[in-house]
């Protein structure tokens, strides 16, 4: 994955008997997990207005919460994107040839928050029978805005700078919001239901790690990641003080 090295990143499948298999990764680097969490009591997900769109109502007959606060009642929290912000120098690595799935589902971006490498392809989909726009709004790459009216329907777009985060709407559902975090390096994660993350195949060193939250903004902490070994942090978030007046 690394340039300089040529390091492989082909796993080698080894067989254990009893175990099946196992994947030794020849990269034997380190890793970086953890668990985002929410400090009080967390805000109730109030059900979104799809009215304008008969479709979408249709599409989600019970109704729908809002996404934007994902807590479950372990005050575990999801969509927390996590990545490593500082610490891994001039090392270059290639971009990944797998492309990033992106989806319109039942009038939702689905996922709310993913990450991409520069020029890393993003395959979008539009799973609905009614239209969607998918907008990119970056400051640093140049910004898309495509009508996607065919259920089915699959574009695929890149983003050219590294930025944290590029927000992404659709101008017909004015509830549907995203976010994708674009890196120069492969090393992000989301965080899972449970407030889980994994980081993998983590390079040696010392590391400036953040965690980003839509609404709960971001935390960095710095950690260690030895070869072969596992660094654990652990995000807390809570609510964030209303902005001053005019400020
Ligand atoms: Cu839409």
């Amino acid at each position: 994955m690394r340039k300089s090295k040529k390091r492989t990143l082909c796993a080698a499948l080894v067989t254990v008997f009893g175990l099946g298999l196992i994947a030794a990764d020849a990269d034997a680097g380190g890793k970086i997990t953890g668990k985002a969490t929410f400090e009080g009591t967390p805000p109730a997900r109030r059900k979104m207005a799809m009215d304008a769109d008969p479709v979408c109502v249709k599409l989600n007959p019970e109704g729908r919460l809002g996404e934007v606060m994902m807590i479950n009642e372990a005050k575990e929290v999801q969509n927390v994107f996590v990545y490593i912000k500082d610490g891994l120098g001039d090392q270059e690595f290639e971009t990944l040839s797998e492309p990033v799935q992106f989806g319109q589902v039942n009038c939702m971006f689905t996922p709310r928050v993913t990450g991409v490498m520069v020029r890393q392809t993003l395959e979008i989909g539009n799973s609905d029978p009614t239209l969607h726009n998918i907008h990119s709004m970056p400051r640093r790459s140049r910004p898309f805005n495509f009508a996607m009216p065919i259920p089915d329907q699959v574009i695929k777009k890149r983003f050219t700078s590294k930025e944290i985060m590029v927000r992404v709407k659709c101008d017909v559902h004015p509830w549907m919001a995203a976010y994708v975090g674009v890196l120069d390096h492969p090393f992000f994660a989301v965080s899972g239901a449970d407030g889980k993350f994994a980081i993998e195949n983590v390079p040696p060193g010392t590391y400036t790690v953040e965690a980003w939250h839509e609404r709960l903004g971001t935390k960095e902490a710095s950690l260690t990641v030895t070869e072969g070994g596992a660094a654990t942090v652990d995000f807390s978030f809570a609510l964030l003080p209303p902005k001053p007046e005019g400020g």
